[in-house]
């Protein structure tokens, strides 16, 4: 099965008044966990501000993995934010996060009116070009509890977002995330899907994501 996302899906609910009806929104999964997308949260305007402050303003890194016995550095650039003492365990290294800055606290407190929960973490990554990626895989650390909500901004770059069932690799979702979009997943997405963000042959400009997180 292979479903390919149309933006003439979404339709806001005008009656009723509260921040989570009125922009538009999109079930992608409501099987085996939930995710919704909120493909126009961010404004344009706003959405290229909050892109170039972050793009000069975080603290990037290049993070490096094990491949092999071989130290190799991850295909994009990261950076972790969140509440002082909410370490979280990186290529088997303890890490801690850097404070918030004005910039994340106003997505954080924005996007926390949508998804109704408090979160304490925020992992960015940077997708320089088309070569930069993540392959597949569920964010399941064992720090982000059971069934975690992970709420996804998405700016600058539109990059292709892919989901595939861990028990039926062909069962697979394709989205578009485009700049300003809000992605949750939440309920059990993480027990049974993975996801990844596939590199691209084509001329494409930067990226930037923030995956906010609740590190227990
Ligand atoms: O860039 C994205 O949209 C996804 C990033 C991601 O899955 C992760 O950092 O765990
Ligand atoms: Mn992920």
């Amino acid at each position: 099965m292979y479903n390919q996302i149309s933006l003439w899906d979404y339709l806001p609910d005008t009656n009723n008044p509260t921040l989570e009806n009125q922009v538009n929104k999109k079930t992608i999964i409501s099987t085996d966990g939930e995710v919704i997308l909120y493909p126009n949260f961010f404004s344009f305007k706003e959405s290229n501000h909050l892109f170039s402050d972050l793009y000069s303003g975080v603290n990037w890194k290049q993070e490096t993995i094990y491949f092999f016995g071989k130290q190799m550095p991850i295909p994009r650039l990261t950076a972790w934010y969140g509440d002082e003492g909410k370490s979280y365990t990186y290529s088997g290294i303890e890490q801690y996060p850097e404070p918030w800055n004005p910039t994340l606290k106003s997505i954080k407190s924005k996007i926390e009116e949508i998804a109704q929960v408090s979160f304490n973490s925020v992992l960015i990554n940077l997708y320089r070009d088309g070569k930069d990626s993540v392959s597949w895989h569920s964010d399941n650390e064992p720090e982000l509890g059971k069934n975690p909500i992970i709420a996804s901004v998405s700016l600058g770059a539109t990059r292709r977002f892919s989901l595939r069932h861990k028990h039926s690799k062909t069962h697979k979702i394709d989205i578009d995330l485009t700049s300003g979009s809000l992605l949750l997943m939440q309920g059990e997405t993480q027990h049974f899907w993975q996801h990844q963000i596939a590199k691209t042959a084509k001329e494409i400009q930067p990226r930037i994501n923030l995956t906010f997180r609740i590190i227990h």
